[in-house]
């Protein structure tokens, strides 16, 4: 049977946009591309609207807009003769949030994780950072002392505290927000979402894995290998798959799928002059370029 490759990754990680790329790279022929379509599973008339807005520079329509939407790309490796398909579940990847914070996923899913021979996870790269480390953290704490309520001989428990001004406090400031699953960071939950894997009711194997960190042009100036953002800016997921490299064989890719951010009305006038697949740029372990299909390419080859 022809391997199976499994995408996955957070609302707004990017694959939509992926999607839509990749459906206008390996249909338009504008560039060299490594796979070619074999076929399609799945709706086309979607297909074409994603990359009809992505060649136009408009959003990719958010799939909670539309419902969820199964679509499996069939491929040829025009080197080898290998085939290969893709599965994108669910694009509006809220399932991948149910699946932290209710801890369920789709049965389609398992079923196609069971069966895969590899997975792409997005990761974007434009994504505010959630996670501060404890030195960071330490630095914008008030002093420790600053933080005690003055010592009472006898406290008592219907006065509000008071500051060293003299002010009485907001008694509800003191007061946390209650943690619920929602609260978990970006990195948290990809952990997570990996992690899941490694156990039931996934069955356990060595999984070869492709990071793909989108929204790459964002980031592009820094100079910044992408497996050297990984480690610099998502620690704990790195660490992980360092940690679990009996588990992931990992690949980690820097992808623009857009070329430019939409409201950056200059970048996308000078973008608008290329032909559209001069506007994707990947960056991979050993070379880079325009064809988004490499990190497929990579999964079919290690079958
Ligand atoms: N700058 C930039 N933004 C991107 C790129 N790819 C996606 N985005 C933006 O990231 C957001 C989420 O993208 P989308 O493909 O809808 O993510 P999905 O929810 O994982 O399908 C959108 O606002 C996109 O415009 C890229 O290559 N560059
Ligand atoms: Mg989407």
């Amino acid at each position: 049977m022809n391997p199976n490759f499994v995408i996955i990754g957070l609302p707004a990680s990017g694959k939509t946009t992926f999607l839509a790329a990749l459906w206008h790279l390996i249909e338009a022929d504008e560039t060299d591309c490594r796979l070619k379509l074999d076929r399609y599973e799945g709706d086309l008339k979607y297909l074409n609207s994603i990359a009809e807005a992505w060649r136009t520079f408009k959003k990719v329509p958010r799939t909670s807009q539309v419902g969820d939407i199964d679509v499996a790309i069939h491929f040829v490796d025009s080197q080898t003769g290998s085939k290969g398909r893709a599965f994108f579940p669910d694009l509006a990847g809220e399932a991948f949030d149910v699946q932290v914070e209710s801890r369920r996923c789709r049965q389609v899913f398992r079923k196609n994780v069971d069966a895969d021979d590899g997975i792409l996870l997005f990761i974007s790269a434009n994504a505010n950072q959630d996670g501060l480390s404890i030195v960071e953290l330490n630095s914008m704490m008030p002093p420790e002392d600053s933080e005690r309520p003055p010592v009472a001989a006898e406290p008592s428990a219907t006065m509000p505290p008071v500051s060293e001004s003299g002010d009485e406090r907001d008694p509800s400031a003191s007061v946390q927000a209650e943690w619920e699953p929602k609260k978990v960071p970006v990195q948290v939950r990809i952990v997570q979402i990996l992690s899941d894997l490694l156990r039931s009711p996934f069955a356990p194997r060595k999984r070869q894995l492709v990071v793909i960190l989108s929204a790459w042009d964002v980031v592009a100036s820094t100079m910044q290998t992408p497996s050297g953002w990984l480690a610099a800016n998502m620690p704990l997921v790195d660490q992980f798959l360092q940690t679990n490299d009996d588990s992931f064989s990992a690949q980690i890719y820097g992808v623009s799928a857009q070329g430019v951010s939409l409201d950056n009305s200059e970048a996308v006038d000078r973008a608008a002059k290329l032909p559209p697949s001069h506007r994707i740029s990947i960056i991979g372990p050993s070379r880079s370029g325009h064809d988004i299909t490499e990190p497929l390419a990579w999964l079919i080859s290690t079958k």
